[in-house]
């Protein structure tokens, strides 16, 4: 297999529905990646924040591979007998009494609404179908067309309707139209992300969790977090939320749930919401399989052990500090929290962020641009001080050079 090989298949017999850097990578193995040729990379994306716990982690691979001999999918038409003791594990770990399993990170968004619709009816007394979400500009929550129906963002949205109804726009970071939306009696929920990633990093203002938080207490209304790419140590502690000691009623994760080697998400809540939902009512196929019950344990066992969040807090502001000596007028704002960060960029000479990306890629390392202009740097979390210095000055060199 040679690149140029592997990039014409891709294009020939795959759906255009994305536009790749051109590197075709063969091999994972903690910070690192390899492309066919052999050429290693630091990977800066870390698989949109799957691969938290590094590429090919040898515990979770391991434990893979036992479950993968031994029994994968029963279903849910059968207790098996590694689900209960993954439910009990995760919901210890993240102090919820109730867990629901799905596979990816849109689907645990829209178990979170279809439970946040059916709790608004049966625990809060809105007329059913009535039942209203409030929503952020510029949000990310996957790509369904209830999701889609949530984006304000064109690409995402346009050309795909009719859409879902029963949602409440309002723009991210801003507590006077959270209060004012609130008012209306038939909100049930606020969906946010406690750091907007697609939208390119765009971290709130201190303290705006925790008052978004204490408006929707005040209304009876369900706060859900979308930490599928913020959760699991990615910000400097094991929820974004953390940062603000705020406790979400619902808890959405997905991504580095397994460490990026299969689709495990999740939906926590305690009692009285979660168990509005009753068998027949909601479900999945694979949800709660065997193999991703465990690989999901395993893979919250090694952000614990390797201690994955201190080490993301510690080196996000050494990294930040970094970026911020780059002598480049090219960046004009470096923003983010623990190791999911951003560098706004300056366009000129015609080169964009994505010449900056293809420009880091020839000198060994990996990012992709957001939005345009926007570049997002987000590694493994069991990177080392070294290895964050080494990769700067790659960032800050190619810089330099595409100039
Ligand atoms: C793609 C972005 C990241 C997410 C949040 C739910 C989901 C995601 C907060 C859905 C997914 C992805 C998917 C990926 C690109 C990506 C992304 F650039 F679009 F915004 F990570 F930054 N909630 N994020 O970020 O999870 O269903 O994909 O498992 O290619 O669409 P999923």
């Amino acid at each position: 297999m040679t690149s140029r090989l592997a990039i014409e298949l891709e294009d020939k017999y795959g759906a255009h529905n994305y536009h790749p850097l051109p590197v075709v990578l063969s091999r994972g193995e903690g910070v690192f990646v390899w492309d066919v040729e052999g050429k290693k990379y630091f990977d800066f994306l870390s698989a949109y924040s799957a691969v938290n716990q590094g590429h090919c982690h040898p515990r979770i691979i391991q434990t893979m591979m036992d479950q993968a001999k031994t029994l994968t999918l029963t279903s849910r038409a059968f207790y098996n007998d590694v689900l209960g003791v993954y439910e009990k594990f995760i919901t210890g770990y993240f102090g919820y009494d109730k867990v629901l399993p799905m596979n990816t990170g849109a689907e645990g968004v829209e178990t979170a609404l279809k439970i946040c619709r059916k709790w608004a009816y049966e625990k809060k007394g809105i007329p059913e179908p009535q039942a209203k979400i409030i929503v952020c500009e510029g949000n990310f929550h996957g790509r369904t067309i209830t999701v889609i129906s949530m984006s304000t963002d064109p690409d995402a949205r346009s050309g795909f309707g009719p859409y879902t109804p029963g949602f409440i726009t309002i723009p991210y970071n801003d507590l006077d139209a959270l209060a004012e939306a609130l008012n209306d009696p038939y909100v049930a929920g606020f969906l946010v992300e406690p750091i907007q990633g697609e939208a390119g990093v765009f971290v709130p203002d201190e303290g705006y969790l925790s008052k978004a938080y204490a408006l929707c207490k005040e209304k009876n209304v369900l706060f859900i977090a979308d930490e599928v790419q913020t959760g699991i140590a990615r910000t400097g502690k094991l929820l974004a939320c953390d940062h603000e000691n705020v406790r979400p009623d619902m808890l959405i994760l997905g991504k580095a749930l397994s460490g990026g080697v299969y689709p495990v998400s999740a939906v926590l809540a305690d009692d009285d919401i979660m168990l509005v939902i009753k068998p027949g009512q909601h479900g999945s196929t694979f949800g709660g399989n065997p193999v991703a019950a465990k690989v999901a344990i395993t893979a919250l066992e090694v952000v614990r052990d390797e201690k994955l969040a201190e080490n993301a807090m510690r080196l996000g502001a050494i990294f930040r500090e970094e970026l911020r000596r780059i002598k480049s007028d090219r960046v004009q704002l470096v923003r983010g929290k623990g190791l999911l960060n951003a560098v706004v960029i300056k366009e000129k000479n015609g080169k964009s962020a994505w010449d900056i990306c293809v420009k880091m890629a020839e000198n060994g390392l990996l990012a992709k641009p957001t939005h345009g202009h926007i570049i997002r740097f987000a590694p493994p979390l069991v990177i080392t001080e070294e290895q964050v210095i080494e990769a700067a000055g790659i960032i800050g060199k190619s810089l330099l050079e595409i100039d």
